[in-house]
């Protein structure tokens, strides 16, 4: 099988980069810096959006990072990392591999408010509010969740939600801290420690998103 994961740094394509090196599973990597690349008709016949991800798998592309990890957790089950349709917790596990986009949307436009939008004077700090608030409540639903003291969002243990979930927390944490919701915390260090996240995350020289750990509108 020959898989293709067209990929930006730090981006939400960051979630199927972590799953397949989770899996163990081999695998290209092309990455973009993201720029106008995205735009070029090749990508945008992978992605018509030009958005990454992109994934190519024998000669079929994809687009939809949600639709990636569910469509590699059935191609390699034995990897444990999804929860089989009519298994115990398949609905959780959907529900929180898919909870990663309630927090992508609000990490989108904090990264446009605080960093995208020119002039800087047409960023609105009400936006970036809202925003801030909006993405603490799906913290305080994580914390929620992980406040009975378990280690992954399973109860039967690490899974692709954990990485979904987790890399949106990761772009998150570079507008929202998260100090306020300890379970959260606690989770989202031991998720972050495995040896396939810190391999999906860029290495040096590698073109990035984000070069400072923390943003806000004030800073800028
Ligand atoms: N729901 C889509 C969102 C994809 C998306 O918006 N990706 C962003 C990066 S995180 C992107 O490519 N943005 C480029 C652009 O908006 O031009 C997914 O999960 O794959």
């Amino acid at each position: 099988m020959k898989i293709r994961l067209h990929h930006c740094h730090q981006t939400r394509s960051m979630r199927v980069l972590w799953l397949l090196n989770e899996m163990g599973v081999d695998f290209e990597l092309a990455v973009y810096p993201f720029d106008g690349s995205l735009r070029e008709p090749d990508f945008l016949a992978m992605s018509p959006a030009g958005r990454v991800p992109a994934l190519e798998i024998d000669g079929q592309s994809m687009f939809e990072s949600g639709a990636m990890l569910e469509y590699l957790c059935d191609l390699f089950p034995e990897t444990g990392m999804g929860r089989a349709a009519g298994s115990e917790e398949r609905a959780e596990w959907l529900v929180w591999l898919h909870f990663a986009e309630t927090i992508g949307q609000h990490v989108a436009n904090l990264n446009q408010q605080i960093l995208f939008i020119y002039p800087p004077e047409a960023r609105s700090p009400v936006v970036v509010k809202l925003e801030g608030k909006r993405a603490e409540k799906c913290l305080a639903a994580l914390e929620d969740k992980l406040a009975d003291g378990r280690d992954h969002l399973l109860r039967s243990g690490f899974s692709a939600a954990d990485i979904a979930v987790g890399q949106s927390v990761y772009m998150l944490r570079h507008f929202v801290r998260t100090s306020d919701f300890p379970h959260v915390e606690v989770w989202y260090h031991r998720i972050t420690a495995r040896p396939a996240f810190q391999k999906s995350l860029p290495q040096d020289g590698d073109p990035v998103l984000w070069a400072q750990q923390f943003y806000s509108l004030e800073a800028e």
